[in-house]
């Protein structure tokens, strides 16, 4: 996806989900993020930076900016928009990193596009008990984390909402490919309820929306062990937002449970498989999209796949009870 050519994908429904950058559009954004590497302290987490990048995140190129926003607005039938062919360059990055919790705290080009783009589309936010509390996080392979059901790890990740059990968890994830994966083997995979819902019968959908499941947090988050009972669908029934994890959420009786299982397989039947090259970025709206990742074999010798993570909030003033201080980094 490194065309020069400018292209945009939209679906049936009007939306678009793929965005690729021209040549002009690419060179504009480099300069605003060098701009942004010279900026202030130079770091993600300063809160001066931030407030610069959300300054220039208003001159971000037109048609990006556009694209976003229809993004937020309505997210389409698969809850995703992959922007491309940003200008991201794979042969000046050092090793990928592969130790645990790993963040970008530099303001590199790359930190600066993926918090950029995630200004255009909210407010920027992390979490004080993961990665440190971080805004640009990196998701890389980990040795000790190899067999775990986290971002570091290389076996199936289930189908998850990020961070299920939070109250104010993102509306958004933003995943930015620095370097790709060997032979192009790992894909991050995605499934809306917009296309699963209409796979599963009205009992089932039913059950889905009644609070018969439970949540763990992960070990690393100092929170209650598990949620109240809550339902996996909310919302309009005939539209729903979906809050599950294959991994960490229960059902609290034998209906319920058989519930799960078809929604599950309802998203696998509908899942979509997305190889993430150098320069493109993927917005996942996590109200309605579950995303997980296929298995693979790392390396570990600096040359793995390495993205950058952000997490986007709509509305920043609702988690305030969660942000000591009013920085963006929540308990
Ligand atoms: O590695 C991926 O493609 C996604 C991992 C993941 O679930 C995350 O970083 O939240
Ligand atoms: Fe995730």
């Amino acid at each position: 996806m490194t065309s020069t050519m400018a292209s945009t994908k939209t679906d049936h429904a009007g939306g678009i989900s793929v965005l690729e950058l021209d040549g002009r559009e690419r060179g504009e954004l480099e300069a605003l993020a060098r701009t942004l590497t010279r900026a202030g302290a130079g770091l993600v987490d300063d809160t001066g930076w931030q407030a610069r990048a959300r300054a220039e995140s208003c001159r971000l190129p037109a048609r990006l900016s556009r694209t976003v926003r229809a993004f937020r607005h309505d997210a389409g039938p698969d809850g995703t928009l992959t922007v491309t062919n940003l200008p991201v360059a794979p042969e000046l990055l050092p090793a990928t990193p592969t130790v645990p919790d790993s963040v970008e705290r530099g303001a590199t080009v790359p930190a600066a596009l993926a918090v950029l783009l995630g200004c255009e589309l909210g407010t920027v936010i992390a979490y004080r008990d993961e990665k440190h509390g971080a805004l640009v996080q990196n998701v890389v392979p980990v040795p000790t984390l190899a067999g775990s059901q986290s971002n570091g790890g290389s076996v199936q990740l289930e189908f998850h909402t990020e961070n299920a059990f939070h109250p104010h968890r993102p509306d958004f994830v933003g995943l930015l490919c620095l370097r790709p994966a060997h032979e192009d083997q790992v894909g991050t995979q995605v499934a809306s309820i917009r296309r699963a819902r209409p796979l599963l019968d009205a009992a089932t959908l039913t059950v889905l929306q009644e609070d018969r499941f439970v949540t763990e947090a992960p070990p690393s988050f100092r929170t209650a062990e598990l949620s109240s009972p809550l339902p996996v669908l909310t919302g309009a029934p005939e539209d729903p937002d979906i809050c599950v994890d294959f991994h960490a959420t229960r059902a609290l009786d034998n209906t319920a449970e058989k519930a799960l299982v078809e929604l599950r397989e309802a998203l696998s039947a509908v899942r979509q498989d997305v190889v993430l090259r150098p320069g493109d970025m993927i917005f996942v709206d996590n109200r309605l999209v579950v995303h997980g990742r296929v298995a693979f074999s790392p390396r570990y010798d600096g040359t793995d796949r390495w993205l950058h993570r952000v997490f986007v909030h709509l509305d920043h003033r609702r988690s305030r009870g969660h942000r000591p201080g009013d920085g963006p980094v929540l308990t």
